[in-house]
């Protein structure tokens, strides 16, 4: 039984490896919590998906929102600074969007939330493979 008990282990924690994570991170902006994820991970050259889940203060999800997507890369040699947009729109009370990195390295990612009139927003840095 042991035994059983122990490969069934082995299998969780194999498992774990073939199927990784999606990239993700918490983050929080006045009451808003932000539950960011990626469908690549590390984030890739490219396409990438990105989802954002928003909850206010009483942890209810936030739909009534418009979530813009600001990202770029600053200037570097040979290089001028680059900077994209994406509308993110909402799937499943999750806000989505996709990205296109257009190279390897770090990336400044800023989620713009505006709801009432106000806006908010959380910044993440993301190192492109
Ligand atoms: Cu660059």
């Amino acid at each position: 039984m042991k035994r059983l008990v122990m490969a069934f282990m082995i299998l969780l924690v194999a498992g774990g490896v073939v199927y990784a994570k999606d990239y993700e991170m918490t983050k929080k902006t006045g009451d808003y919590t932000v539950k960011i994820a990626i469908d690549k991970n590390p984030p890739v050259t490219g396409e990438n998906n990105i989802v954002a889940e928003i909850k206010d203060a009483a942890s209810k999800n936030v739909t009534d929102a418009i979530v813009v997507i600001d990202y770029g890369m600053p200037a570097m040699p040979g290089m001028p600074a680059m900077n994209y947009k994406a509308g993110a729109s909402l799937k499943d009370k999750r806000y989505a969007a996709t990205l296109n990195f257009s190279m390897s390295g770090p990336w400044a990612v800023t989620i713009k939330i505006t709801r009432g009139g106000k806006t908010q927003s959380v910044k993440l840095n993301v190192d492109v493979k």
